[in-house]
């Protein structure tokens, strides 16, 4: 295999971690010798061990002779960490067993480590190559990469249209729009991001519970969108009157996206803000609703079509904005 086939690896182990690292990011890990892989490690959770710490462990548990890591190289899809946080280092782990050469997708953008950790392997005679499978590492990190590089959330939009393009019939009455499979892909994309965010007239009316029921993993932190001086917190959810005020309130909490799930007016305030980074648009094959709450419109030329798919009762598309 390439050195880019071993970094692919890592981004599929990584996704293991998916709704369960926030905020820190989806990192793998794999150790090769000989041109195999002896080892494997993922970020499981947050606030537990790094990739590279979880990958040695997988070495030593299996009775792995040290002498091998010396004549051994490490690929991992985030640069090694630098600092003290809730573990020590990852660099300084790295050092410690004397990888013969370490691979690396991305450079950690958090300004705890930012370069410091390549530094400090290459300062101790460790070989360092970067930026293997950077587009692939860096849309699965996309969450993290924006929150440091933007200093936001990333905003993700989610909305269901019957097959003639409405969201919901005149009435607002709750209809189910998308099928049982998409309902799935939906808690899937909840449980991915760290916050979710609806606007008041879906709350009061749909009472969406908002929560992963297929998944596990921590629920997302709620809030919703109202023009009224509320002083929240409103059932759980906390209250904001802008997209400006969610920003403000992720920073604060450390929150790194978000997911904005309707309604309407909510939908269009959050494209006309400029700040929709992807939006998940679910539309029925078969339900006709004749009319209704039309669907948001959108720019599509400042959006590309990203994955397409379907299931029995809906198509999926998923557009990214295009900076
Ligand atoms: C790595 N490998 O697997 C991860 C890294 O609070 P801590 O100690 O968990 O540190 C979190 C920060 O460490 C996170 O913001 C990011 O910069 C880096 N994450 N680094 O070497 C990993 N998950
Ligand atoms: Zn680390």
């Amino acid at each position: 295999m390439k050195p880019i086939d071993y970094i692919r690896r890592c981004i599929e182990l990584a996704a293991k971690g998916k709704g369960r690292v926030n905020p820190n990011p989806l990192v793998g890990c794999v150790i090769v010798h000989n041109d195999r892989i002896i080892a494997e490690g993922w970020h499981k959770a947050f606030g537990q061990a790094h990739a590279e710490r979880m990958a040695i462990d997988d070495y030593l548990l299996k009775g792995g002779d040290l002498e091998v890591l010396k004549d051994s190289d490490l690929y991992v899809s985030l640069e090694p960490c630098s600092h003290f946080g809730k573990t020590p280092p990852c660099a300084d782990l790295l050092v410690q067993y004397q990888f013969r050469k370490v691979y690396v997708a991305l450079l950690d953008p958090n300004p705890l480590v930012s370069g410091m950790g390549i530094q400090r392997l290459r300062d101790s005679g460790i070989e360092v190559e970067m930026g293997l499978a950077v587009a692939e590492a860096r849309l699965q990190n996309r969450f993290f990469l924006c929150y440091h590089e933007k200093k936001r959330p990333f905003i993700v939009l989610k909305w269901a249209e019957s097959s003639d393009g409405f969201i919901a019939p005149l009435s607002r009455e709750r209809t189910a729009i998308s099928g049982l499979e998409s309902q799935k892909y939906v808690h899937a994309l909840r449980q991915e991001c760290s916050a979710i965010l609806v606007g008041r007239t879906t709350m009061l009316g749909d009472k969406p519970q908002l929560t992963d029921r297929y998944f596990g993993g921590p629920q997302p932190v709620k809030f919703v969108l109202t023009s009224l001086t509320e002083k929240g917190p409103i059932d759980g959810f906390q209250v904001v009157q802008s997209a400006e005020e969610l920003i403000e309130k992720c920073l604060e909490q450390g929150l790194n996206s978000v997911l904005i799930e309707g309604g309407q007016q909510t939908l269009n305030h959050f494209l006309s803000s400029g700040l929709v980074d992807e939006i998940h648009l679910l539309r029925s094959k078969s339900m006709v609703l004749t009319s209704g709450i039309e669907g948001p419109k959108f720019n599509s030329s400042q959006f590309e079509k990203g994955l397409t798919s379907e299931n029995d009762s809906d198509f999926i598309t998923v557009y990214r904005r295009i900076y």
